[in-house]
């Protein structure tokens, strides 16, 4: 006998699952093939594993801050979304959205040096094969934000590193440079925004999809910690990895040796303590409230 699962994707009525990622769930209306129903989970995940169990209202938190930011951004692009008002089983965390053709390449900008930047920095004096000065360090803001695309790889794969010229010969050159020129714009707005309320954002992934006449539209959801790397600025010090704003309490204790859990040996993590829940959940609201200043 298998353990039942817990944080399954629910039956809609009127819809029908298509996909789920590690922490959302697609639906398609039964009927239409005009729409998509996007829904937020409170999975989390960290380490490339879906923990257990879930945070409370994370969904929500996340599907809300989504909206807010589709609103302080609809001047630079269109967006998805058609409606919130969705079937009672999944309301607050559920968008209801265009379908678009999406677009086959994970726009990702960075405003700071961390992570896959920095290893291809280390390793090469490059970020995206764009040429750096020497003597970054882990941290550092750039001057302005860089576009760093990478391929969209199949659940469970890590997406690659492109060039900019493997997007344009993947998409043609007109698309690839409003790709290039949205996805930048998108972050230094968020971080116009973020910066007068104590948060960096040190880099971000955005989807495109295009409508019926080829406009460009953003898709997905949008400078939300799962999709972009949140720092508490008055914490922000190059030189080693920056405290992260929402995962922090979770790897923190997934890395003690209280967990008891042995990130070499490719098991599942233990399940976690309950105030490790609520001080992650209590980290995403207050980056809610901060950003958007409402109460959630
Ligand atoms: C679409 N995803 C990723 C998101 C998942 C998977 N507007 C759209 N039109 C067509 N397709 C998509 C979208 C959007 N957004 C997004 N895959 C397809 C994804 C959420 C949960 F399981």
């Amino acid at each position: 006998m298998t353990t039942p699962d817990a944080q399954a994707p629910v039956a809609i009525p009127g819809f029908t699952h298509v996909y789920s990622g590690k922490v959302r769930d697609l639906y398609a209306p039964d009927g239409r093939d005009d729409q998509l129903l996007l829904v937020a989970s409170d999975r989390i995940s960290a380490f490339d594993f879906v923990l257990d169990p879930p945070i409370p209202d994370k969904g929500e938190v996340l599907t809300r801050l989504s909206l807010w930011w589709f609103d302080q951004l609809a001047d630079l692009v269109p967006h998805h979304v058609v409606s919130t008002d969705v079937p009672d089983v999944v309301v607050g965390r559920a968008v209801l959205v265009r379908r678009l053709e999406m677009v086959p390449v994970e726009c990702v900008a960075r405003a700071h040096l961390t992570g896959g930047g920095l290893r291809e920095y280390v390793a090469d004096g490059t970020v995206s094969g764009l040429a750096l000065p020497a003597g970054l360090r882990d941290g550092d803001r750039f001057a302005a934000p860089l576009f760093t695309p990478s391929t969209k790889a199949p659940m469970g794969e890590h997406d690659e590193p492109m060039t900019y010229e493997a997007v344009e010969a993947e998409v043609g050159p007109e698309l690839a440079a409003r790709l290039r020129d949205l996805t930048t714009r998108i972050l230094a707005r968020g971080n116009e925004i973020a910066g007068e309320r104590g948060i960096l954002i040190a880099d971000t992934k955005v989807e495109f999809g295009l409508d019926v006449d080829g406009t460009v539209v953003l898709a997905d959801e949008v400078l939300t910690p799962d999709s972009s790397r949140f720092w508490p600025a008055d914490q922000w010090e190059p030189g080693h990895p920056q405290p992260s704003f929402d995962k922090e309490f979770v790897r923190e204790w997934l890395l003690s040796a209280e967990s008891g859990w042995d990130k070499a040996s490719g098991e599942a993590p233990p399940p976690l303590p309950a105030d490790v829940v609520e001080r992650t959940r209590a980290k995403y609201v207050e980056a809610y409230e901060r950003l958007t200043g409402q109460t959630f």
